[in-house]
């Protein structure tokens, strides 16, 4: 609020809970921007923030959707009034139906409007959020007003975590841990990549994550080369390599890891020299995350650190860097994504990413060597917290990474 222009108003909305067809629905994610300013995970909810309301109750509302006994003998507790003050702090609830009401009440006493559009670096939202038609209808009812982004402000404010935010990343991380921790006893020849994925759910879920971050990537052999690979239905074979990017949720955070593991147990020489090609790169990549670095530098001191890593396992020679393009490097023939993301309340979060890297921003580094001709990929991903001085703080730590670790583990 402190933020927001005089005589103006912010409003939020939840998302919608998605169909798929008949009477089946996607299971409920709140929308990050109305959770973090208001911890209410409940569909039909609105926040609304007028810094410069006349009457001060106005400041801040949440309107819930009215709760009754039938709701609450058909989808469980929702939020009464009381329980809303309670998650949120805001002493000004309101039903949801008391909405249009107060709102064109409340727009008469302002001059602009903020609206939550999605200016994310990577979004691609083809459908229309309960956001978007917020918009639309307030631009036809309200079109004097004049109206102003909250995106950048959430992008900033979300971007540097709270103590309270580290701490639930941290539970989520130690989720991740065990999980990863269970699979390294699990894995041998012949085992499915979804028996692995069920490994990793049953452990999160009995951990109270409602389970993975973002979709699993469990990924043996070549499957390794497919960023993307989502199937996690082939049966892991002696002497591949196995890459898994999975990682818990807690209370709606995100964690995010990438592990890759022999599924024999055993790393050959080859498979160890890359490995360990991948580690010095996310070690000293990560030694570059401290307030001032920019996101875009850092970016080409990895491709750096990259390019000499694969000159010294013979993938690229001194004239393919020296002939390179600048707009695609050598490099890229074999690590071909970023190294690193914030992660947040979303695991691609908000974040600045054009102005200088500050303390408690959470940043993923993950760096990968891609060799479909070895039928090899290997990524290894950690989540670690900006200080203000020295190195950040690696939220992963405790989860095993070192070679002779994961081998010892293995063969336990
Ligand atoms: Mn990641």
């Amino acid at each position: 609020m402190n933020r927001m222009r005089p005589k103006s108003i912010a409003v939020f909305n939840s998302n919608d809970i998605y169909p798929i067809s008949a009477d089946s629905v996607v299971p409920f994610e709140q929308h990050r921007d109305i959770f973090y300013l208001s911890g209410a995970d409940q569909e039909e909810t609105i926040l609304l923030l007028f810094p410069d309301a006349m009457d001060k109750k106005h400041r801040e509302i949440l309107f819930v959707r009215e709760t009754n006994e039938h709701i609450a003998i058909w989808e469980g507790e929702k939020l009464t009034k009381e329980k809303a003050t309670e998650v949120s702090g805001i002493r000004t609830i309101y039903w949801l139906k008391e909405f249009d009401k107060v709102f064109f009440d409340l727009m008469t006493e302002a001059d602009t409007i903020y609206f939550n559009t999605n200016e994310h670096y990577r979004q691609a939202v083809e459908t229309r959020t309960r956001e978007d038609r917020f918009i639309l209808a307030c631009q036809q009812k309200f079109p004097a007003h004049q109206v102003a982004k909250s995106n950048p402000i959430l992008q900033e404010i979300r971007g540097i975590k709270e103590p309270e935010e580290l701490e639930l990343m941290q539970m989520a991380c130690n989720i991740t841990e065990k999980g990863f921790r269970r699979l390294l006893g699990f894995v041998k020849p012949g085992v499915y990549e979804y028996e692995i994925e069920a490994e990793l759910l049953h452990e999160f879920v009995r951990n109270r994550s409602k389970g993975f971050a973002y979709p699993p990537i469990i990924a043996s052999g070549n499957n390794a080369n497919v960023l993307h690979y989502l199937e996690n239905n082939k049966a892991c074979m002696d002497g591949d390599m196995l890459l898994m990017d999975v990682a818990a949720e807690y209370a709606n955070y995100s964690s995010d890891l990438t592990r890759t593991i022999p599924v024999n147990g055993r790393f050959t020489k080859r498979q160890k020299d890359v490995y360990n090609a991948v580690l010095r790169v996310k070690n000293e990549a990560t030694k570059m995350l401290v307030p001032g670095t920019l996101w875009a530098e850092y970016h080409k001191e990895c491709g750096k650190l990259m390019t000499s890593e694969l000159l010294g396992l013979g993938l690229l020679d001194k004239a393919d860097v020296q002939n390179e393009n600048p707009e695609w490097p050598a490099y890229k023939k074999y690590f071909m994504h970023g190294t690193s993301h914030h992660i947040g309340l979303n695991t691609h979060d908000y974040g600045a990413l054009k102005t200088p890297m500050k303390a408690n921003m959470v940043f993923t580094v993950e760096p990968g060597i891609y060799i479909p001709d070895e039928k090899m990929g290997i990524r290894l991903e950690d989540d670690v917290v900006i200080q203000e001085k020295g190195e950040p703080f690696n939220l992963m730590r405790n989860i095993p990474i070192e070679v002779e670790e994961i081998e010892e583990l293995m063969n336990a």
